[in-house]
């Protein structure tokens, strides 16, 4: 190693307030690599994303080499527990009043370093209370060997600065509660029990966290410390790979699985919204414009369907206590079968506990081994699973692109059966599959036609009855389609002729083998059904929504089009998109990003789904929002 070496370090911040910092030793070639591969990190910290990146590039000059701490892990379940463990092995070295340290963590959170205090008097010896004592200028041999470290490594990281913290004159413990809401792993640490770490010692969602080192000596010493700990440069030599603790180490790997999401802008959490679903809900205590429901037509908590669920808890229970084919099958789900055959113009129909069932049993039903099934290349993901699931040679074809869907077809007359399946509305596109020319290709090629309605049941057609009403054309043979969208309710089904349904009956295991869907779900879509029915005015109130919507969009110069209640405003990069949906929220609009893998990688989109009940003005406000953000990002 005789190139000189340097010292790199980047610290993130959003609004003035710390986001992530992070630091590196290596040699002047690696300098570029690691520089951007610190800029990575911090545009991909779950914090946030940070308006201010500070990269900071010195030669590294004298470097003391020391030997890591040794690690043990100690596995605990919740913060109770790891706090108490913390307080036994920092006792065994010592260290009592651990009660009254573990109290400081809420005022370590804003602190950029860490608190250092006199571990038997607990008084505070930072010269700058608000920023702390920092432990700088270090990195582990490892990444120095590999040229760079690209990686975040909370664990490696975290060892390295308690070697070199403990290796300072006149410290004696450390204790470390990661401030990541996410990540509830701490340590202990002193030179006699080398680094514990405790795997729960908070409570998972908690921003507290910091670190507090421990210093015992005399006071004018203190400079001299601080002085280590800030400007000694440091290479810590043979960090362990982490223990495999009894049990442990297999968390480990999903935790480096879940980073590697996160690290990539991927990764995706629950929101929770505290209120029905409609076109305002509770987001984190404030109101905000939906724009992200299926629930189109505003359906779910209309009285007459909440009233009809309601009615069927109590008359039929909560749930059906069986499959469908044993005992599970009950009046209401009769009688919403006969509703769905008779609304779709069809001999027959077979509910599903959910549209994904429906998709995955019935296309595996319908097709196998020796059989092909020809799938758009824009499928929903339960499309796509039916088909791999199904065991049939799997044959895509280009978007909505009939010739092509036509030539493979014609391709495939050895197989002892075709099936050809599309959404009729594509759910991350908005737009409509040319259901004359499917069904044409279909029957020249003697192929089973089938589609899926989810997105366009309640939303296309005068009536609301789907993409046959919508192109004044026939049925496909097989229609598959959603309760949980436009009927407000939760489940799939699909409407055939009689033999398919009752083949689909026999052989569809995600109908067979689960739970038949609840009274109260399958009665509250058949009253959502009847309100569809007589209220048709709700599908036209969509479509002027819609175009209420796209045409304000477009006076903002924000290209989106769409004859669908999806309305897609193309943003393209995945972080660029979150961002616009983050900034949305804080202005009252949940609009979620999309990401790959539902869409193309580098094709990340704010997917809008349009509600009848949307007013005028929530559209408008939305569109100036989205305008807004889009053309200052
Ligand atoms: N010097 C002093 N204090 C620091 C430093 C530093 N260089 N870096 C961070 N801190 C303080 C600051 O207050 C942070 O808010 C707090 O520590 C936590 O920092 O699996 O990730 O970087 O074995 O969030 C520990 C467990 C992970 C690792 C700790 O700390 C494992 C962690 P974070
Ligand atoms: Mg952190």
């Amino acid at each position: 190693m005789t190139q000189e070496l340097y010292s790199v370090k980047m610290r993130a911040s959003r609004s003035g307030a710390h986001v992530s910092g992070a630091e590196k030793i290596v040699p002047s070639a690696a300098v570029p690599k690691t520089v951007s591969a610190l800029a990575e990190r911090a545009l991909s910290h779950s914090k946030g994303t940070p308006d201010f990146i500070n990269v900071k590039i010195e030669s590294a000059g004298e470097i003391k080499r020391l030997e890591s701490l040794p690690v043990s892990t100690n596995v605990t379940h919740t913060a109770e527990e790891g706090v108490a463990k913390a307080a036994e092995l920092l006792a065994g070295a010592g260290i009592t009043r651990i009660d009254e340290i573990m109290s400081l963590f809420s005022e370590t959170y804003p602190m950029r370093g860490a608190m250092l205090l006199d571990a038997d008097t607990l008084e505070r010896l930072e010269p700058d209370r608000a920023r702390g004592v920092r432990a700088t200028y270090m990195d582990d041999a490892e990444s120095l060997a590999r040229g760079s470290a690209t990686g975040k490594n909370h664990y490696a990281e975290a060892v390295v600065l308690a070697t070199k913290v403990q290796n300072a004159p006149g410290i004696v413990g450390e204790i470390c509660v990661s401030d990541d809401p996410d990540y509830v792993t701490g340590y202990v640490a002193t030179r006699e029990i080398g680094y514990q770490r405790i795997t729960t010692i908070k409570a998972k969602g908690s921003p507290d966290g910091g670190r507090i080192f421990l210093y015992r000596g005399p006071r004018e010493d203190v400079a001299k410390t601080i002085d280590f700990l800030e400007h000694a440069r440091v290479i810590v030599e043979h960090v362990p790979a982490l223990p495999a603790a009894s049990g442990e180490r297999r968390f480990e790997s999903v935790a480096a699985e879940l980073r590697t999401l996160e690290e990539s802008g991927l990764a995706r959490r629950c929101r929770v919204l505290a209120s029905p679903t409609g076109p305002v809900a509770n987001v984190e205590g404030r109101e905000v414009v939906v724009l992200s429901s299926n629930d189109y037509l505003d359906l779910a908590r209309d009285p007459r369907v909440t009233q009809a669920a309601a009615d069927a808890a109590l008359k039929w229970g909560a749930g059906s206590g069986g499959s469908r084919l044993t005992t599970g099958t009950q009046p209401p789900h009769e009688d919403l079968e006969r509703h769905l055959a008779a609304f779709k113009g069809t001999e027959a129909a077979i509910a599903f506990a959910t549209g994904y069932m429906a998709n995955v049993g019935t296309i595996s039903a319908m097709v196998g081994k020796g059989d092909a099934v020809l799938s758009d290349e824009l499928n929903h993901a339960s499309i796509i699973d039916g088909c791999r699931l199904s065991g049939a040679d799997v044959i895509v074809y280009r978007h909505n692109d009939m010739d092509d869907l036509g030539r493979k077809l014609a391709l495939c007359r050895g197989h002892r059966r075709r099936l050809a399946v599309s959404d009729a509305v594509f759910s991350m596109d908005g737009d409509i599959l040319d259901l004359p020319r499917f069904i044409e290709a279909c029957r020249r090629n003697d192929a089973f036609s089938m589609i899926d309605e989810a997105h366009s049941t309640g939303v296309l057609g005068a009536t609301g009855r789907g993409i046959a009403e919508h192109f004044g054309y026939e049925h496909p043979d097989i229609l598959m389609g959603t309760l949980s969208k436009a009927l407000g309710s939760e489940g799939g089904f699909v409407c055939a002729r009689r033999e398919i349904v009752e083949l689909i009956m026999n052989k569809a295991r995600s109908f067979i083998f689960s739970t038949a869907p609840g009274a109260p779900a399958v009665a509250a879509a058949n009253a959502a059904l009847s309100v569809l029915e007589s209220e048709p005015w709700r599908v036209d109130a969509i479509r002027r929504n819609v175009s209420l919507f796209t045409d304000e969009l477009a006076r903002l110069g924000i290209a989106a089009k769409s004859e669908t209640a999806i309305v897609p405003v193309i943003v393209g990069d995945e972080r660029k998109a979150m961002d616009i949906s983050a900034k949305l929220l804080d202005e009252g609009f949940l609009i979620p990003a999309i990401r790959y893998p539902t869409v193309a990688r580098s094709a990340a989109r704010l997917r809008c789904a349009i509600m009848s009940a949307h007013t005028e003005e929530q559209l408008r406000a939305a569109a100036a929002a989205i305008a807004n953000e889009c053309h200052s990002s």
